[in-house]
């Protein structure tokens, strides 16, 4: 256990305090036209901490919080993938880094530069649009002119986004996303991962390569056990290379790469943020309304299709029609999609703040934890096996209110503003102690802080 006091001796910050050091925290992790994930750890920009940063910068300036987005649309793939990093140049403290993606030399549909990733993370940033655009509403005129119009721009970007995910990870049009690794789905060593990660198998003669991720949390005084273990670390190398073969080509790597899951907690988000995105275009009177309303109806039903009689739902192994149950956060992806009929609801709602989740009497905050206490799979500690993060309680929050369920997204909008009075903005949190872990100050932590106040 860490000397890190417990949440009932560090100081707390008031509200305001919060706001000001989330405010400072952004400004101080902005490199000009894009926010780094974390300095430290994560020295580049993330495709769905780029949008939940974009939600809090707009509670600052919309127009800042557009730059964020331009910055990572502006480095989407010919297919309208949109990558789940875009490097900074000059930074080589992250591994893997671009010349093991080497995407501009192997694909011919990603760009040479900036550097990206080849791989996707959950598409929230429909819902940053939608919440920029909210925000804008209530700014100067000059403001929100200019915040029309570069949502105007982005328009065909984020359309092409969405057909993407809709076409080339859908194409058996299930209503679900297929992901090709673990961090994909943004939830990397999750246990819903645990049983498809048995067939991801090195080759032989793979040599691993140094995991920097143990360097750079060690110097900020964390420890490994905080992080995915080794073991898991081969594999994702290994997922990596198998892509790079299969040249990021999808058609290819359904076939050939050892890891197709169909993801539900993306689907629901894909859902929700094509949701959004469709009354963006109603109000600015863009295309596409109606493509974005059919895919947030199939994604929705394809959500739906998994849940049980309680309304949790369940990732499927797309390799062997197996579904998936286990007990993780991303069980209340219905909760996102929206559409669980008014009983299942009610019981969804029942088990998230059960003493298996939120209400486990021993938590120093009554939030979600990325795994459930009561799971055989659940470490207090590391990563997302049991700690809570902040951008999780966001969604499950903004989801509640989007259902109807305000009571209860009321008192997880008090516990989550109570969790971040530490004003460590750490990226996950021990939900025991109440400790933060991992990265710190990590930026999407400090900017759900600012959009919780707003
Ligand atoms: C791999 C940046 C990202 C988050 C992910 C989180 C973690 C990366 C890593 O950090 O993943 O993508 O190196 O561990 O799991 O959700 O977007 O904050």
């Amino acid at each position: 256990m860490s000397a890190t006091p417990s949440t009932r001796t560090r100081a707390r910050l008031t509200r305001t305090q919060i706001a000001a050091r989330a405010a400072y925290v952004l400004a101080g992790n902005d490199r000009g036209r894009l926010t780094v994930a974390a300095p430290q750890l994560y020295p580049h920009m993330w495709s769905w901490d780029a949008a939940f940063i974009a939600m809090g910068l707009a509670r600052v300036s919309t127009g800042r919080a557009l730059t964020e987005l331009e910055t990572l649309l502006g480095a989407q793939w010919r297919t309208g993938m949109v990558p789940h990093i875009v490097f900074t140049e000059g930074e080589t403290g992250y591994e893997p880094g671009p010349h093991r993606w080497a995407c501009g030399r192997v694909c011919p549909d990603a760009p040479r530069r900036p550097a990206t990733s080849g791989l996707i993370q959950p598409p929230v940033h429909g819902v940053a649009v939608r919440r920029i655009l909210d925000a804008a509403h209530g700014a100067p005129a000059a403001e929100r002119r200019d915040a029309t119009e570069r949502i105007r721009a982005m328009w065909p970007r984020l359309l092409a986004w969405h057909r993407y995910l809709a076409e080339r990870r859908d194409p058996e049009r299930r209503g679900l996303l297929t992901i090709y690794h673990g961090w994909e789905s943004g939830l990397d060593d999750s246990p819903r991962w645990d049983a498809p990660y048995k067939n991801v198998v090195p080759a032989p003669e793979f040599v691993p390569f140094r995991r920097a991720d143990l360097h750079a949390l060690g110097a900020l005084g964390g420890a490994a056990a905080q992080r995915p273990s080794d073991a898991e670390y081969v594999k994702y190398q290994w997922l990596v290379e198998e892509l790079r073969r299969a040249r990021y080509d999808d058609a290819t790597a359904r076939r050939t790469v050892s890891f197709r899951m169909a993801d539900v907690l993306s689907s629901a988000l894909f859902a929700a943020a094509s949701e959004e995105l469709a009354t963006v275009a109603d109000e600015l009177g863009l295309s596409g309304a109606e493509e974005l309303i059919g895919y947030a109806d199939r994604f929705r039903r394809g959500v739906l299709e998994t849940a049980d009689d309680r309304g949790f739902a369940a990732d499927v192994d797309l390799r062997t029609g197996e579904v998936i149950r286990t007990q993780t956060v991303a069980g209340f992806a219905p909760l996102l999609s929206g559409g669980l009929d008014p009983d299942r609801r009610r019981a969804l709602v029942e088990t998230l703040v059960s003493a298996d989740w939120c209400g486990h009497p021993g938590f120093a905050h009554a939030l979600p934890p990325s795994t459930s206490p009561s799971s055989s799979a659940f470490d207090p500690v590391r990563y997302w096996r049991g700690p809570q993060w902040p951008p999780m309680s966001w969604l499950l929050i903004w989801g509640l209110e989007r259902s109807g369920e305000q009571e209860t997204a009321l008192a997880l909008r008090e516990a989550a503003l109570d969790q971040l009075a530490d004003g460590v903005f750490a990226e996950y949190y021990h939900p025991f102690t109440g400790e933060p872990l991992g990265a710190r100050p990590q930026s999407w932590t400090a900017a759900v802080a600012l959009d919780l106040l707003a």
